[in-house]
């Protein structure tokens, strides 16, 4: 008989949530901020004639990776996302002639409700020509309740092109950064994403493709990594794909916490590691600041993955730590760089698909 009693109240229980589905998650009574974010098709990579698509906060500023979304805890954000992907380009990455076709926003780290999930099984994707609100509610911590909070380095990214998992829409270029701050966490002057994937890819690129700095003018962008000597500079790093990598940065290290800075109240710790790199594995993120040419000058710094075949392959980049006048250091345009084959066809006996 109880245990009737406790199946029954289960049900009960199961259909009552059907009936009110939250739109908001606890703690967002209203979202405090809003975002437009259009999902757009970019021209094909030149290197493999791949699909490329896009997220931008204006149509004709999309890149990948798409735009840092920037929160600090407390914030509720609303961003709508606008779907200009042509149905025929989404029929042509689907693996499934039933799949739906769409775009979606899905996010890691903060809280949303089932409606901003950007699933299929939700419903909650945008068909082509369409527009859907997401919320994101960056919780804060909480004693009380024993809530850490949602401070750190996330990801967002597209979850149903092609597939129930996004798959296609991941390997076509959705897919972003999310930084979410403490209040008084320090603020660095740039951030750079690099999203380390299959195929020994950086931002989907290899080799000389990584790295389209000038070297008279160079404008900081997903292909040029490029900070003043001095400044503060952040990175996301985020793991896409099915491969393991490990990220190194030449020159510099950070501390193995939530900032990569030690919150030392004046007193060193000795207890945090200090470290230049990190194993990263399929949808792991993290992030940390450090202080460009810190101790070591200006300079072509390496950004790489330290699986050595990885590298060979490609999956290496450079970061350009300028003079205080602004100069970039002779050296940029020796080949620095592996000579990167197509990255659909390049085969040295290593290469996962
Ligand atoms: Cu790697």
């Amino acid at each position: 008989m109880e245990v009737l009693i406790g199946g029954g109240s289960l049900a009960a229980a199961a259909v009552s949530s059907q009936l009110r589905q939250p739109e908001l998650p606890e703690g967002c009574t209203k979202p405090n901020r809003t975002l437009q974010l259009h999902a757009v098709e970019l021209p094909r990579d030149p290197a493999t004639n791949q699909i490329r698509l896009g997220y931008g906060l204006r149509p004709d500023a999309a890149s990948y990776p798409g735009p840092t979304i920037e929160m600090v805890e407390g914030e509720c954000l609303a961003i709508t996302l606008h779907n200009h992907v042509p149905a025929a380009t989404l029929a042509q990455l689907r693996t499934d002639p039933e799949h739906p076709l769409g775009v979606s926003l899905h996010v890691h780290g903060v809280k949303y409700t089932q409606l901003s999930d950007g699933t299929v099984h939700s419903q909650s994707f945008v068909p082509p020509g369409e527009s859907r609100t997401y919320t994101w509610f960056a919780k804060t911590r909480d004693k009380k309740s024993g809530s850490q909070g949602t401070a750190g380095y996330w990801w967002y990214h597209d979850h149903v092109v092609g597939g129930p998992h996004g798959t296609q829409g991941l390997g076509a270029g959705l897919f972003g950064g999310v930084v979410v701050r403490r209040p008084g966490d320090p603020k660095p002057d740039r951030t750079y994403v690099t999203a380390f994937g299959d195929r020994q890819t950086i931002n989907l690129r290899r080799g000389d493709a990584t790295d389209t700095c000038d070297q008279q003018n160079p404008q900081p962008g997903p292909t040029c990594l490029v900070a003043r000597q001095g400044e503060k500079v952040e990175f996301i790093v985020i793991g896409i794909g099915n491969d393991m990598h490990t990220f190194h940065l030449h020159g510099h290290s950070w501390a193995d916490t939530r900032t990569g800075l030690v919150d030392n109240n004046g007193v060193l710790a000795d207890s945090i590691p200090i470290i230049d790199n990190k194993t990263l594995g399929p949808g792991d993120s993290f992030g940390f600041q450090v202080t460009a040419g810190d101790s070591v000058g200006p300079g072509h710094w390496m950004l790489h993955c330290h699986m050595q075949f990885h590298s060979d392959a490609g999956m290496s980049t450079m970061v350009h730590v300028l003079d205080e006048t602004g100069a970039m250091m002779p050296g940029h345009e020796q080949g620095h760089h592996p000579a990167a084959q197509p990255a659909s066809t390049g085969g040295d006996g290593h290469q996962h698909n």
